[in-house]
Parts: structure tokens; C-alpha cells; sequence
């Protein structure tokens, strides 16, 4: 049991297993991973697919001659394993050129460089069969008030994700673009900081039918949001294209713990939502091995992100077929929010003067202690 299968569609940034463990305060340690290891290694533990930035595969600064032979050697690990490319997008936040933002940087140059660097790795993501596009603008943003004008810095993030949209639908490539927004680090204010301000931002754009998000677990509970409820939302609006799936302690650091760690509890409703919304994407971990790990201990956080969430798809499915769970469930009439407010043909003038039995409605308990008990006690392994 808890044996991961193709149909689980588990997925890994090649950057997660990857990583080498430099943080702000030291510097690598572990040795440098090439991508076509990752996607060997991945496959072996159950992967179905993973999703790379264009530097993940070769370096920024690599000569065309470098990069095709690092490609190539991606692709034949891909085209011998049967992983799938399923996720793509682009350092846009490494290189010093974009310690000022890439689409907002101040600099005009930048902002064209920026959008040359996406089109040529959305051409590679087509080539290799990825579905989204990924965006992460973690340098999009400020450390201070007047370094950037803010409604300014907005208009040119449209504008560079409209005219990529362009070059998506010009080119043919069957490709959406998924937002991941974060409210900081690496910059002390990133745009963008919430799953709500993405999505209200995608409405303003200029096709915004192609554009969602890809929320990360970490990233919403850093700005002290519940995931479960930010997915359940953009799954409300159509707009979950892609999840980043970790572990995360409260707001703090961007953590990156292996899913199912830090937050369990919220881990939980994370599968059960997924779940009852029918998410059908990637099931897709952004997550770093801690430095404290050898490469021994990267493939066992890497497997013990598809075992937890299998161990959590389990339980959340035994919560919800529990007879006395769907007993408490009734008794704290959860289906009847379903029922519209008003029944059909009614208007405003049918509930002006509704009266109800305010001193007995005020009074009934509503069950919900003893409904997050069941759940807790499956979730803690008793039932
Ligand atoms: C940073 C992130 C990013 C994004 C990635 C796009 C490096 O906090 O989460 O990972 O997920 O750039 O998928
Ligand atoms: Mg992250
Ligand atoms: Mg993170
Ligand atoms: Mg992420």
C-alpha cells in the first residue's frame, strides 16, 4: 500500500531534489544534480511527471552547443523513463540581471530580456509536451516604498503576461500560464502576494481564459491563509491549473518542508479538497530536502511526499465514507448550505419580512467540535 502509481500523477520540480542546499547563510551541500539524474531517480520512486525551469536544465550563461547537449540529455532520460514534462517555466529570479524584477524591473531592457528568455523556453516546453506554464514572480517586487510605483510595476506584469499569451496562441502551443503568487522572499514585498490578488489580476488581463494559478501550500500560510480554503476558491472560479505542494510551520520562512510534514492537519484538508473538487492536474511537490540531508535522504523526503499524500488520500476518503462522520455531518446540516437561499421564483420581497424562530436558532449548537474530532481521530490513525 501507499505505492505510488502513473494514474496518482505525482510530479517534482527538477529544482526540488536538485537543490543543493545554499541558503543565506551557507553555502552547498550537496553536489550538483543533473536534471536527467533527477528524472532517473524520480522515475524509480514512482513519478509520473516533473516540471523544470530553463536553467534546471542548463545554465543560464550555457553556449547554444551546451544547452542543446544538456537538453538532449534531459530528453533521453525522459524518453527512457516515460516521465511526463507536465509543468514548465523560467528562472526569472537567479541571475543578478533580475535582482530589480524581470516583467516590473525599472529597467526597460530587463522587461524585453525577460519576455526573449520566457519565449524561448516556452518553445522548449511545447517541444517536450508541458500543459502549463508556470509564473513565480519572486522578484517582482520592492524592499522599499519608493523604489517601484506599484499600479505602474502592475501594468507592465500585464503586459508582458498578455503579449506571452499572444505568442502562445500565435505559435499554436497548447499551453495555459498558472500564476504562483507568494508574499515574500526572496524581495520584502513581492506583487501579487496572495492567491486572491492573482486572481483578481488574471481578470484584467487580456486572456485571462488561459491564465490561472498555481498556489503554493507555504507560500498562502506564510501570509497566515488557509490553503484548503485559497484552493477551494480558485477551484470555485476555475482557475486551479496547477498546485506546489509542501509543508510549511506558520508564518515564517519560505520552509519547503516535504508535504504532509509541518502542517498536518492542514495537509488533511488539502487531499479531502482536492478531492471534492475533482482537481484532475499534477499532483505536483515544490519542496526542499533539508540541508541537513545526503542524497540518501533526498529520495527519502522525495518518496515521503507521494507516500503522505496517499496515506492522506486514504484517510480523508475513510473520514468522508465514515457512517458517524456522515451522521455528524447531517447533524450540523453541512448539505443544507448547498440549497439556494431563495427557492426558485422568489425575489427580495419574499424574505423582507421573513421571521423566523430567532431565540431557538440562536440557541442550537451547531455540532462542529464533535464533527473535527472524527476527523482529527482519523487523521491521528484511532479510527
Ligand atoms: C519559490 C517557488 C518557486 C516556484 C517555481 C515555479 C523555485 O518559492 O516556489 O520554486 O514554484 O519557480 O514553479
Ligand atoms: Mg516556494
Ligand atoms: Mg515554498
Ligand atoms: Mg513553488
Amino acid at each position: 500500500v501507499y505505492v505510488p502509481t502513473r494514474e496518482d500523477k505525482f510530479s517534482f520540480g527538477i529544482w526540488t531534489v536538485g537543490w543543493q542546499g545554499v541558503d543565506v547563510f551557507g553555502g552547498a551541500v550537496r553536489p550538483l544534480m543533473a536534471a536527467d539524474r533527477a528524472v532517473r531517480k524520480l522515475a524509480e520512486l514512482g513519478a509520473y511527471g516533473v516540471n523544470f525551469h530553463d536553467n534546471d536544465v542548463f545554465d543560464f550563461d550555457a553556449t547554444n552547443a551546451e544547452r542543446d547537449e544538456r537538453i538532449a540529455a534531459f530528453r533521453k532520460a525522459l524518453d527512457e523513463t516515460g516521465l511526463v514534462v507536465t509543468t514548465a517555466t523560467t528562472n526569472l529570479f537567479g541571475h543578478p540581471i533580475f535582482k530589480d524584477g524581470a516583467f516590473t524591473a525599472n529597467e526597460r531592457e530587463i522587461r524585453r530580456f525577460a519576455l526573449a528568455k520566457v519565449m524561448r523556453n516556452l518553445d522548449l516546453a511545447a517541444e517536450l509536451g508541458a500543459k502549463t506554464y508556470v509564473f513565480w514572480g519572486g522578484r517582482e517586487g520592492a524592499e522599499s516604498g519608493a523604489a517601484k510605483d506599484i499600479r505602474a510595476a502592475l501594468d507592465r506584469y500585464a503586459e508582458g503576461l498578455n503579449l506571452l499569451s499572444e505568442y502562445v496562441i500565435d505559435q499554436g502551443y497548447d499551453i495555459r500560464f498558472a500564476i504562483e503568487p507568494k508574499p515574500n522572499e526572496p524581495r520584502g514585498d513581492i506583487l501579487l502576494p496572495t492567491l486572491g490578488h492573482a486572481i483578481a489580476f488574471i481578470n484584467e488581463l487580456a486572456h485571462p481564459e488561459i491564465v490561472g494559478v498555481n498556489p503554493e501550500v507555504g507560500h498562502e500560510e506564510m501570509a497566515g491563509i488557509n490553503y484548503a480554503h485559497g484552493i477551494a476558491q480558485a477551484m470555485w472560479h476555475g482557475k486551479l491549473f496547477h498546485i506546489d505542494l509542501n509543508g510549511q510551520n506558520g508564518p515564517r520562512y519560505d520552509q519547503d518542508l516535504r508535504f504532509g510534514a509541518g502542517n498536518a492537519r492542514g495537509a488533511f484538508w488539502v487531499v479531502d479538497t482536492l478531492l471534492a473538487g475533482g482537481y484532475s492536474g499534477p499532483v505536483h511537490f515544490d519542496y526542499k530536502p533539508p540541508r541537513t540531508e545526503d542524497d540518501e535522504g533526498v529520495w527519502a523526503s522525495a518518496a515521503a511526499c507521494m507516500r503522505n499524500y496517499l496515506i492522506l488520500r486514504e484517510k480523508a476518503k475513510a473520514f468522508r465514507t465514515d457512517p458517524e462522520v456522515q451522521a455528524a455531518l447531517a447533524a450540523s446540516r453541512t448539505a443544507e448550505l448547498s440549497e439556494p437561499t431563495l427557492v426558485p421564483g422568489e425575489t427580495w420581497r419574499d424574505v423582507r419580512d421573513a421571521s423566523v424562530d430567532v431565540a431557538a436558532l440562536g440557541s442550537r449548537g451547531m455540532g462542529y467540535e464533535h464533527l473535527d474530532q472524527l476527523a482529527l481521530e482519523h487523521l491521528y490513525g484511532v479510527r
